[in-house]
């Protein structure tokens, strides 16, 4: 489907919300300050021999604990209906539990969120995006089923914090990057890289814990509070390479984020068909006496399916998948979530890169996404939690601009059609640190000035062209920004 015409200028549908994103390990720093203690990214980023790109670190990061007033400024130059940012859970419990409040962690969220309010942005506030209490993680993490205990505790105590004037909650940033990336890969913290095994442990657990999480809200909190709970699921689009590999793409599809999708929006729950017959015959051929994906009990079943008032989508790219005679069980290591799943997946030299090598411009990769969600998941409400383009440093960045004109048009193709999109958010507010890539990879509208102290940010071309869509509600591929004006509230 050809879904761009450049030479119209598109309606932006009234309705949808406009933002953008940042986490807080990406973002915070001040990561020993005023009580805070140790998280998993802590640790990784101090560990020899260091793991990240140039040797970064998140101690420092944008200084956003020290700058949030400047941030809000810039929600307010850029005209942002909301502000999606994450709490520290070291921060507000320093000792990972409820039984030590950190009034200084508080503090600073109670800053943050009162300022954005007084300009009428909306927070809408992401509980966990990765920085794991360390202690937490030394009792296993989210392989321990204790987790879900852990992390509901944790998650009353930020209700109870700031649920007077937060009203848009996710649970867990992409529980298939904390997963998969996290305990079955080695590229994100804490890189168990035990693939097969903790990776799906995890997928329960993390599952579990959202279940419970959005159930807690539901029946102590909604009442008096008034918001909504979803969850942050990544979700790339996987294209068969031919029709011949329909099935194929089907299953990467079903692996990769059914996983998450299916338990909670299906109509029967529960982890993919598939995915639970492929990993249990699996086993059994490898002679284990279970299936390495873990069971949810009936109960579990009905406690997961239907937890969440929306689905946000973190989306950035697209595959081609492909399975053939050539993939033997030497293909990937056995066993392995790569291998249960059991496809090939590339990316078509022709489409054009950013400066991180997983991210290819695919606009109408997305609008299929969006039409897979709607027709099987029985169109759920959508909030597109993250969607972005990474670049060099340098404020001229027409590749994100041509990046967000695209993909914003694919999802309103789809919007044409009946996807029911409720939000928009754009990744990132500002450069930040880009986990195992440090601060190489930079994905701001605005750029920041890691030589500075001070952390200077900067508007990039793509502020002045996402300001100006926002201001005007339109898509206009020739809108041309004066930069040598000054952004301005
Ligand atoms: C999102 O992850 C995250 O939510 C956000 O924090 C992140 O900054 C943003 O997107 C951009 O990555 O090349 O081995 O380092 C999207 C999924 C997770 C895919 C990290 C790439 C690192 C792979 N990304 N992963 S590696």
């Amino acid at each position: 489907k050809s879904s761009v015409n450049r030479h119209e200028i598109r309606k932006i549908p009234d309705g949808i919300l406009f933002g953008t994103a940042t986490a807080s390990y990406q973002v915070e720093g001040a990561w020993n300050e005023d009580g805070k203690s140790e998280s998993i990214w802590d640790r990784l980023t101090h560990s020899t021999p260091c793991p990240v790109k140039n040797c970064d670190t998140g101690d420092i990061a944008d200084d956003s604990y020290h700058q949030y007033e400047r941030d809000v400024e810039m929600l307010r130059e850029l005209g942002l209906d909301f502000y999606r940012f994450s709490l520290s859970w070291t921060r507000i419990l320093p000792t990972s539990f409820p039984d030590k409040i950190n009034e200084k962690g508080v503090e600073y969220y109670n800053n943050l969120i009162d300022e954005m309010l007084k300009y009428n942005i909306q927070p809408m506030v992401t509980l966990y995006h990765w920085d794991l209490p360390q202690k937490l993680q030394d009792m296993g993490g989210w392989t321990n089923p204790h987790v879900v205990d852990w992390f509901t505790d944790y998650a009353r105590i930020v209700f109870e914090l700031f649920g007077d004037r937060v009203k848009y909650w996710f649970t867990i940033n992409e529980p298939r990057e904390v997963c998969y990336e996290g305990y079955g890969g080695p590229s994100l913290a804490p890189l168990y890289n035990m693939t097969g095994y903790a990776d799906y442990m995890c997928a329960k657990n993390i599952l579990v814990a959202h279940a419970k999480t959005y159930h807690m809200y539901k029946n102590e909190f909604s009442k008096i509070q008034g918001g909504t709970v979803g969850i942050a699921i990544s979700a790339n689009w996987f294209e068969a390479e031919s029709e011949k590999e329909a099935e194929a793409a089907e299953e990467a599809r079903q692996f990769e984020w059914g996983t998450y999708i299916n338990p909670i929006f299906s109509k029967n729950g529960d982890f993919p068909a598939v995915m639970k017959e492929r990993v249990a015959a699996k086993s059994f051929e490898q002679g284990f006496f279970r299936s390495r994906l873990p069971e949810f009990s009936p109960e579990e079943v009905e406690l997961i399916k239907g937890s969440s008032d929306f689905l946000g989508i973190n989306h950035y790219t697209s595959k081609l998948i492909y399975r053939n005679a050539s993939l033997t069980s030497d293909t990937y290591p056995s066993p392995s979530f790569y291998d249960d799943m059991g496809v090939m997946s590339y990316y078509d030299s022709t489409w054009e890169s950013g400066v991180s090598s997983w991210l290819k411009i695919v606009p109408w990769g997305f609008y299929n996404l969006l039409t897979k969600l709607r027709t099987d998941y029985d169109n759920p409400p959508i909030y597109i939690t993250e969607n972005g383009f990474s670049t060099y440093e340098g404020l001229e960045d027409d590749s994100r601009i041509s990046y967000y004109r695209q993909y914003i048009d694919a999802m309103l193709d789809a919007v044409d059609e009946g996807s029911d999109v409720r939000a928009y958010t754009a990744w990132s507010l500002m450069d930040n640190f880009e986990w195992l890539q440090g601060y190489a990879n930079r994905f701001g509208l605005y750029e920041v000035d890691y030589e500075d102290p001070k952390r200077t940010r900067t508007a990039r071309k793509s502020a002045y062209v996402y300001k100006e869509m926002l201001r005007t509600r339109q898509l206009d591929y020739h809108y041309e920004p004066d930069t040598t004006l000054p952004i301005t509230i």
